[in-house]
């Protein structure tokens, strides 16, 4: 299904959102939402991973995971193998987490608003980083506590294609493509649906890479 929810009246995004397409309930791709402002965003991220460095976490069954990852905001998501969780400091260099840009935060509100959602105050800003090979299971957000808030993704750099389950394990999955721009606002009864990327798209430069923020009000 697609919705031009953007068409008519008073919207602030209206400008850089041309289309929105609905993936389920109260779950929304918002495509190019944040196009214009893809250079800003990548110069931001470049800033905090020079403070809190990409690393690849051992998942609690002690598996290097592909995906490399840091975060910005008052509290980031760490795993170890200890568990899933969110914590205010980087166990890498024991500081608290780089502040979350202002950019950022702009960005996030700004898509949850046009997708419905009022007042979102995310605290955590998780950087995902996919390289050719690199790959997130199935899996449901669930590690914060906040679940009636939705979360707000955006992707940078490489397309890569989206896995979008049911809230069962074994539902069914779609394969969506999310384009750099794309932004996606997932909410309500969408909220603790299984997902995860199972490919990013190749590309002749070898370096090329595709990055993720997901912005979560985690506790
Ligand atoms: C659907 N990241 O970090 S963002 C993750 O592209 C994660 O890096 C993916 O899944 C990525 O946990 C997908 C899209 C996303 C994030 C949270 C969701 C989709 C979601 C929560 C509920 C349902
Ligand atoms: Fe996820």
């Amino acid at each position: 299904m697609t919705l031009d929810l953007f068409g008519s009246a008073h919207d602030d995004a209206r400008d850089d959102t041309p289309q929105a397409d609905a993936i389920g309930p109260g779950a929304w791709v918002l495509r190019g939402f944040a196009q214009s402002e893809l250079p800003d965003l990548q110069a931001d991220i470049d800033a905090v991973i020079a403070q809190a460095p990409l690393r690849h976490w051992l998942t609690p069954g002690g598996k290097r995971m592909s995906v490399a990852m840091t975060n910005c905001g008052e509290v980031g998501w760490i795993s170890d193998r200890q568990g899933y969780r969110y914590g205010t400091h980087d166990p890498l260099s024991q500081r608290p987490w780089p502040s979350m840009p202002a950019s950022f935060v702009a960005l996030a509100r700004r898509a949850a608003k046009a997708a419905g959602y009022r007042d979102f105050a995310p605290d955590a800003c998780l950087i995902n980083r996919y390289t050719r090979d690199a790959r997130l299971t199935l899996h449901q957000d669930r590690d914060e506590r906040e679940l009636g808030a939705p979360i707000v993704s955006v992707s940078l750099g490489l397309p890569a294609t989206f896995l979008w389950g049911g809230l069962q394990r074994g539902d069914r999955t779609h394969r969506i493509r999310l384009a750099p721009g794309d932004v996606v606002v997932w909410g309500g009864p969408s909220r603790l649906a299984y997902h995860g990327i199972a490919s990013v798209e190749g590309s002749f430069d070898a370096q090329a890479v595709r990055y993720n923020l997901t912005f979560r009000q985690a506790r």
